[in-house]
């Protein structure tokens, strides 16, 4: 099944603006599982999507499904392909781990990218349960292994040792906190960060009321709206070359999550698209 096939007329991949990569790899999964199901459930989902998304219709941008990536390495073939076709892949994860094979593209395809992270967790442990390449691990590995660097909204659950990390390698960040009753900041990306930048959206970055399925729900997040403006911020004050929904692990007997989850895809290429019209 393709993202929001109800509603999309088939054209050729090069054709299209956003190469949608079903991502759906689960291997460190450490609390609750199921993010392997997340992709299929999210397209499942996308079909019962308006066309129109509040502000016009992003579809007419074509949307291209691809085959399913099942490693990091066909993450990244695919993630590659988009980019040589001018196109901005949208990966849907799986466990955040997934977001290193794009960002491995990236940083391949040479042009200095920024990362931008939605997330409950910081992710910045070096290893986790034995693995470099947990999910819990895998903006350490952009920030330290690629040398790009990082922006984090929304996280609310940071160890010690990766606050000593955040300032190791300058990252910025704007805690769920901080974010709680003030009105939004102004300026997202500090001086000097690049203007291209992917955008990574864990799912437990939004409020669990919002999106109660994942697989580590952490109260106090983003709410819907809070989120909707900060992508739309962000995706004005630079270019999105590629954006992620990781970690959506959906609940039986439940389309809330999956339903929203689709929704913050779709509107997040409604607004890269839009801010791509806009630009001069
Ligand atoms: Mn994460």
């Amino acid at each position: 099944m393709h993202f929001l096939e109800s509603e999309i007329e088939r054209r050729p991949r090069d054709a299209c603006m956003f190469h949608v990569i079903p991502a759906p790899l689960a291997d460190t999964v450490s609390y609750g599982q199921g993010t392997e199901q997340g992709p299929a459930a999210l397209i499942a989902a996308s079909q019962q999507l308006e066309a129109h998304d509040g502000t016009d219709v992003p579809l007419r941008a074509g949307i291209f499904t691809t085959e399913t990536a099942t490693s990091l390495d066909l993450i990244g073939q695919e993630v590659t392909q988009s980019l040589a076709m001018g196109a901005v892949p949208v990966l849907l994860g799986g466990e955040h781990t997934v977001t290193l094979g794009a960002l491995r593209a990236m940083a391949a395809a040479g042009d200095p990218v920024g990362v931008v992270q939605i997330d409950a967790h910081a992710d910045l442990r070096d290893t986790y349960e034995g693995s470099q390449l947990s999910h819990a691990c895998v903006m350490r590995r952009a920030v330290e292994d690629l040398g790009m660097p990082l922006v984090q909204i929304g996280v609310r659950a940071i160890s010690e040792p990766e606050l000593t990390v955040r300032e190791r390698f300058k990252v910025a960040s704007f805690d769920a906190a901080d974010l709680r009753s003030a009105p939004l900041p102004r300026d997202w990306l500090p001086e000097g960060f690049p203007p291209r930048v992917y955008l990574t959206i864990d799912v437990d970055g939004l409020d669990p009321s919002v999106i109660p399925g994942t697989g580590t729900p952490e109260p106090g997040g983003l709410g819907w709206w809070q989120t909707i403006d900060i992508i739309n911020q962000i995706t004005r004050a630079c270019v999105v070359v590629g954006f992620d929904i990781v970690e959506l692990a959906p609940i039986a007997g439940s389309h809330v999550s999956e339903f929203a989850a689709a929704r913050l895809v779709y509107n997040t290429i409604g607004a890269i698209r839009r801010a791509k019209d806009a630009a001069p």
